[in-house]
């Protein structure tokens, strides 16, 4: 049996007089494996892309699939590859009706996302391979486009994964040190008793002892709360969240760049990115933010801005980018409408809360705005 194996890790037989390899029956498998690959690698990509844009809502994701999926219909259908389409030979396909029996089954978008993603990757290998025999110079083409599915398929998990983890939580306060850790830990209880599911420890001038001390303490107040357990992040320092076990950490353009912070705190955790404009924001998307903060929105008595976010600024963000989206600075519960009406549904907040005369009760009030704003979501 072994002598009849086709092989194609040699050069098929050429046959100069008949045309070459594309006469041999060598060449009319390789040719049909080229086929099937085609159309199961472009099969895949438009679902990849029906996934990211009508489930998972995504415009700039979308824009992504759509340019991968156009590049690889563009080699398909250079001359080079044309004879696949002559040798197809559906009916004689003997791997027709084989089903696996332990075909996995898909239960929410991020299954559809690895799955689709899988079958693209494995149908570009293949095309990747076969060409190298029927049609060597695509072979590069295919794994450029190889490359970029694996970017795409880390987007695209990405944004699912974010959109189920913080479903719910359209309010970040960002607290600072305070005057003492009792006073602290009063604060971050108070707000987590009103309802508060997401804080941001978040103190420039606090020494990094201190800030450990905070943090930790913010943590454990998280961890009485479950197994409704709030999210707690460490802003700037990959390393202090990692340390004291937080949920995550938020990183702006002047900190580690997001996949670098990744290293730090795990594939598990969440980590946030500032964005002050759009670009920005697609770039925390690819690089696998999990969520993003957008602003500055109004002068903050927090930190001082020369130049403020446009409000179509924010409104683009909303429109193309289904990661969650922290609109900031500078919020208030008056300007809150304002920043709402541009389809930013989340904000994160700091002296509007946290130097209210009742913390808890500003929190409260804003949860209540936010809820009534946005009863559908879960
Ligand atoms: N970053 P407040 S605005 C920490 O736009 C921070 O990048 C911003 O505090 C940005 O609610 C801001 O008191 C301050 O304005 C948020």
């Amino acid at each position: 049996m072994a002598g009849s194996r086709r092989r194609l890790d040699h050069p098929p037989p050429r046959d100069a007089e008949a045309g070459g390899i594309a006469r041999s029956a060598e060449a009319a498998g390789a040719w049909r494996l080229c086929d099937a690959a085609a159309n199961r690698a472009a099969e895949a990509l438009r679902v990849l892309e029906d996934v990211v844009r009508f489930v998972l809502d995504d415009g700039h994701l979308t824009a992504v699939a759509k340019t991968l999926r156009h590049d690889l219909a563009a080699i398909l259908a250079g001359p080079a590859l044309a004879p696949r389409i002559a040798l197809r030979d559906a009916p004689g396909d003997v791997g027709a009706g084989c089903v696996a029996a332990g075909a996995l089954g898909r239960r929410d978008a991020s299954d559809l996302v690895a799955a689709n993603a899988a079958r693209a990757a494995q149908a570009l290998r293949s095309l990747e391979e076969v060409s190298r025999v029927v049609a060597p110079a695509e072979a590069a083409g295919f794994e450029g486009l190889r490359y970029r599915l694996y970017a795409l398929e880390k987007a695209a998990a990405g944004t699912a994964r974010a959109a189920g983890r913080l479903r719910g939580v359209n309010l970040c306060v960002l607290v600072d040190g305070g005057a003492s850790a009792a006073e602290f830990e009063r604060l971050v209880e108070g707000l987590f008793e009103a309802g508060v599911r997401m804080i941001q420890v978040r103190d420039k001038g606090l020494g990094v002892p201190r800030l450990v001390d905070r943090a930790r303490r913010a943590v454990a107040a998280a961890r009485r709360r479950a197994p409704a357990e709030a999210v707690v992040i460490v802003n700037d320092r990959a390393d202090v969240a990692a340390a004291v076990g937080a949920s995550g950490v938020h990183v702006g353009a002047e900190d580690l760049p997001v996949i670098s912070a990744r290293r730090v705190v795990g594939a598990e955790a969440v980590v946030g990115r500032t964005a002050h404009a759009v670009e920005e924001a697609r770039t925390a998307v690819l690089d696998g933010a999990d969520y993003l903060g957008v602003g500055p929105c109004f002068p903050s008595p927090t930190k001082t801005f020369t130049a403020f976010a446009p409000g179509d600024f924010l409104a683009a963000v909303a429109a193309e980018i289904a990661l969650p989206t922290f609109a900031i600075g500078g919020i208030t519960l008056e300007r809150l409408d304002d920043v709402l009406g541009r389809g930013i549904g989340r904000v994160a907040v700091a002296s509007a809360i946290t130097a209210a005369h009742d913390p808890a009760a500003a929190a409260a009030a804003f949860i209540a705005r936010l809820a009534a704003r946005q009863p559908a979501e879960p």
